[in-house]
């Protein structure tokens, strides 16, 4: 497979204006007729050749100014591109192709699902659909016609407007499709079938009256309320922020249960993944119901920061990713408690963000090269991403933030663009030399911050000193300072707030301030300080780093006193994982593990306090996951983690159970249901508590809870813990549970991930068992991640069984998903890549299993490139 670089960019030699697309849709065989307005690119050679890519595509003619082009004219080469020399500047080419959806199980470009058309390009699945330069620095308009069968395929959609439809004989119509702004082919769509829309209207500020649709197969339609009501609030939200209007006049979602991402946003034309679309009250957590929420907005933010204004190239995917991530968590912060999404957010970015930045795949968020584009779809491009764009919004202010944005939209309309045309409108709105950003961009790896400080009661002055380092990553090996935002403030020895005032500054400023740390260690001097301080430092998490050197006296302090949420919350989390690390040291020794009465301190005290805020609440009393305890250890012990973690949630609830089970039956579900953030945090705390009674014995508790449960979040919770234990009550719950859902997918792929993360001594017996059920289907995307991704790295104890049949298992599986769908198989082989961070019995097993995927004939370059890097 070919390595791509990004230092190796050229500008495409053709420009296509337009394209007309011409659909002939049948599942076995779908003809393409595609005529590309072709201008050579005055960026490139006045002789250099067509280029066009295309994938698994069958030329039936291909013609050049209206005269077919003879074979010799055609130069194909062995992946299936086809470049066509002596091209005047400006021509006209017409192919025809012919392509087979049913057997397109890669579920890239066009194929099938219970028997409707859908499409997916990004990155490069429009060459599986036509001969095309497809790559996102061609922008085009596009007209698109859509000829199938009427009765079995009623609907016919593609992006932008509709401009007409009619019959077309012998039992056929057609459609046909115009989107009036120029876009890259990643962002082309088209979906067919028999599906029934949700409509609404939205009327935007300037007055455009657009019509709303979700699209879903009958039977799911009153499932899309919330989709629709969250998308209403996107479209208001972009608005009342950024200023940024809709701009056609229909804007369509497509709902699929069999799809690779978890939604996609094709111009005017969304395709989502069923997962962020359908909910109801019996079928939905509470997770889900804020899903949705984030993913619609995702998308549809991405009309102005991804369509609008597009990558030059996929090493800019950032530009668009982790913008537009940043703007969903923006606005989900706005929808509803800012302090818990940000806890929330910065747990997710710690579960794989980190862990991936540490391992054998960690890249830049502008990396600098790929095999395969589809594996760099990642937590650092995305969450890091957007922890970037965060960190210059705190470094210029929300306020130049959005002058920024106006000059970013503003001069890059229309247009393929890269990350220093972002930067770049920031420091000219802001009037900031953001260039040392770039830092963030270019090195990979998690910067470690440490802070030390002192005190002189003399001159009442206290000197705080930053440092910063970060560990080498693959083809990195030396690291420069980067710009580390910290956010902090000055507690005085009761817990109270002090102003601070900085040596050289006037006045002291209450509050909350940002320090800039731009080398690698700087000391800041506090003047007028009148006793020793306790530094809060990274409020809000102002930078995605690793904080070391917090003691554990400060941590306890500052859980309790401190102002900023996130870092009571923070403080409360160290102060556990630090315990809980040392208990698996005993652990590993043999010793017994004690406990830490100031946890079950801290669990009564959050307790007592769990009225005000019921959501942060559940957040503060979780203890630290087993997936980020192990990132803490330079070699991971899952099992003795699994271990102590067990103890410790049992140990709490012994001694806190009066607490825990007043605040359960407190909180019990009385008026109508509903799904608003004081409910939602009200469900969670609840479970919380649930799940320290069921540990510390209380099971009948659980065993109640499900059979009486109104609501998936409550019934889920209940399940999963049941789903741990051993005896009849689990197997007639899990029976229950299937019988009743066995008819919707997206429960079902619940029923297997319980089942996949149950942290019992046969849970590989039971994930193979699962494996041949006749539920399970490998080939859609979903169903495979709720097992095979579920059991491999959301349970670390029993996947990393010493037998290493957790290790067989997942190689088995991506083996055999593999020439079925190469993408999600390099996505599920992630967890095996981390054999570095595992004890040397477990990672020569591991290396095994990745050298026996490795010698797979014919692997797809995606898995292979994951797994040769994994083992380099
Ligand atoms: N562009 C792929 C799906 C998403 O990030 O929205
Ligand atoms: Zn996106």
């Amino acid at each position: 497979p070919v390595t791509i670089r990004r230092s190796d960019y050229a500008p495409p030699t053709f420009l296509v204006d337009t394209v007309e697309l011409d659909f002939d849709l049948d599942a076995a065989s779908t003809t393409v007729r595609a005529k590309l307005a072709l201008r050579r690119n005055p960026a490139a050679a006045a002789d250099a050749p067509l280029h066009l890519d295309g994938d698994g595509l069958t030329l039936v003619q291909a013609k050049l100014d209206g005269v077919v082009l003879p074979p010799e004219r055609l130069a194909f080469a062995g992946d299936g591109s086809l470049t066509i020399a002596g091209l005047l500047d400006v021509a006209v080419l017409e192919t025809v192709v012919r392509i087979a959806p049913e057997t397109n199980t890669s579920l890239s470009g066009l194929y099938t699902s219970g028997g409707n058309f859908y499409t997916q390009c990004e990155a490069e699945g429009f060459r599986r659909i036509t001969f095309f330069p497809d790559r996102p620095d061609v922008m085009s308009r596009y007209t698109v016609t859509i000829t199938a069968d009427r009765a079995r395929v009623p609907v016919l959609l593609s992006n932008g407007n509709p401009d007409g439809a009619g019959d077309a004989g012998e039992g056929r119509h057609r459609a046909r499709w115009v989107d009036p702004h120029p876009k890259p082919s990643y962002l082309f769509a088209l979906v067919a079938g028999d599906l029934v829309a949700v409509s609404d209207r939205f009327t935007t500020r300037s007055g455009r009256d657009v019509a709303l649709n979700i699209w879903v197969r009958r039977g799911d339609e009153d499932r899309c309320g919330h989709a629709m009501d969250s998308l209403k609030r996107s479209m208001t939200w972009d608005e009342d922020i950024y200023g940024l209007e809709y701009d056609l006049d229909v804007f369509n979602i497509a709902a699929v249960s069999d799809f690779n991402m978890g939604a996609m946003e094709n111009k005017g034309l969304n395709v989502f993944n069923t997962k962020y679309v359908l909910a109801s009250q019996e079928s939905a957590t509470d997770g889900d119901w804020q899903g949705i929420e984030t993913v619609i907005a995702h998308e549809y933010f991405h009309n102005w920061t991804g369509n609008r204004v597009t990558c030059r190239d996929w090493f800019q995917l950032s530009l668009k990713e982790g913008l537009t991530v940043f703007r969903d968590q923006e606005f989900s912060a706005d929808m509803g408690s800012r302090a818990v999404k940000r806890i929330r957010d910065v747990r997710g970015l710690r579960a794989a963000q980190f862990p991936e930045d540490a391992g054998p795949m960690a890249h830049p968020v502008r990396p600098d090269s790929y095999i395969e584009i589809d594996n760099f779809y990642t937590p650092t491009v995305y969450q890091k991403g957007a922890e970037v764009v965060r960190l210059i919004h705190t470094r210029i202010g929300a306020t130049a933030f959005r002058r920024g944005m106006d000059l970013y939209t503003a001069r890059n309309d229309n247009q393929a663009v890269t990350i220093e045309d972002f930067v770049t409108a920031m420091q000219d709105a802001s009037g900031i030399d953001l260039s040392a950003f770039y830092g963030w961009y270019d090195q990979a790896g998690t910067p470690e911050l440490t802070a030390s400080d002192s005190y002189d009661p003399a001159t009442r002055r206290f000197t705080l000193t930053l440092r910063q380092q970060t560990p080498p990553t693959p083809g990195q090996p030396d690291k420069h300072p980067v710009p580390i935002p910290v956010a902090m403030g000055l507690l005085g020895p009761d817990g109270a707030p002090q102003a601070t005032r900085l040596a050289g500054e006037n006045a002291a400023q209450p509050g909350t301030r940002t320090l800039l740390l731009e080398g690698t260690e700087q000391s800041f001097v506090f003047e007028d300080v009148p006793a020793p301080p306790v530094p809060s430092l990274l409020r809000g998490f102002s930078a995605p780093v690793r904080l070391r050197g917090v003691t554990r006296d400060r941590l306890r302090f500052l859980a309790v006193h401190d102002t900023d949420p996130f870092v009571r919350w923070e403080s409360g989390l160290q102060y556990a994982a630090s315990v809980m690390l040392e208990m698996v040291a005993a652990q590993q020794r043999g010793e017994p593990l004690g406990f830490d009465a100031a946890l079950a301190e801290a669990v009564a005290n959050t307790l007592a306090a769990a009225g005000d805020d019921p959501a942060f609440a559940a957040e503060a009393l979780s203890l630290p996951g087993e997936g980020f305890l192990a990132d803490q250890m330079e070699i991971a012990d899952p099992v003795a983690i699994h271990a102590v973690r067990q103890h410790l949630r049992a140990e709490i609830g012994r001694r806190c159970r009066p607490a825990l089970r007043a605040t359960y039956d407190a909180l019990a579900e009385t008026g109508p249901y509903r799904i608003d953030g004081t409910a939602i945090g009200r469900r969670a705390l609840r479970n919380t508590c649930l799940a320290y009674l069921t540990a510390a014995g209380d099971g009948p508790l659980a065993k109640a809870q499900f059979d009486t449960a109104t609501n998936m979040t409550d019934s889920l919770a209940a399940l999963s813990l049941l789903a741990d234990t051993d005896g009849a009550a689990r197997d007639k719950a899990l029976a229950t549970f299937h019988a009743r859902w066995r008819g919707d997918d997206l429960v079902l792929d619940k029923w297997f991930s319980i089942q996949a993360m149950a942290a019992r001594p046969d849970a590989i017996a039971a994930v193979r068992a699962l494996y041949t059920h006749p539920d399970f289907d490998l080939r859609n995307p979903n169903r495979a991640r709720s097992l095979i991704g579920a059991f491999a790295s959301g349970n670390p104890s029993q996947f990393h069984d010493l037998s290493g049949e957790g290790y067989r298992f997942l190689a088995d599986a991506v083996i055999a998903l593999d020439p079925i769908n190469g993408s999600i198989a390099a996505r599920l082989v992630g967890p095996l890549g981390q054999w570095r961070r595992q004890a040397a019995a477990r990672g020569t097993l591991m290396r095994r299993e990745l050298q026996r995927v490795l010698d797979t004939p014919n692997l797809s370059k995606g898995t292979f490139e994951k797994v040769s890097k994994a083992l380099l």
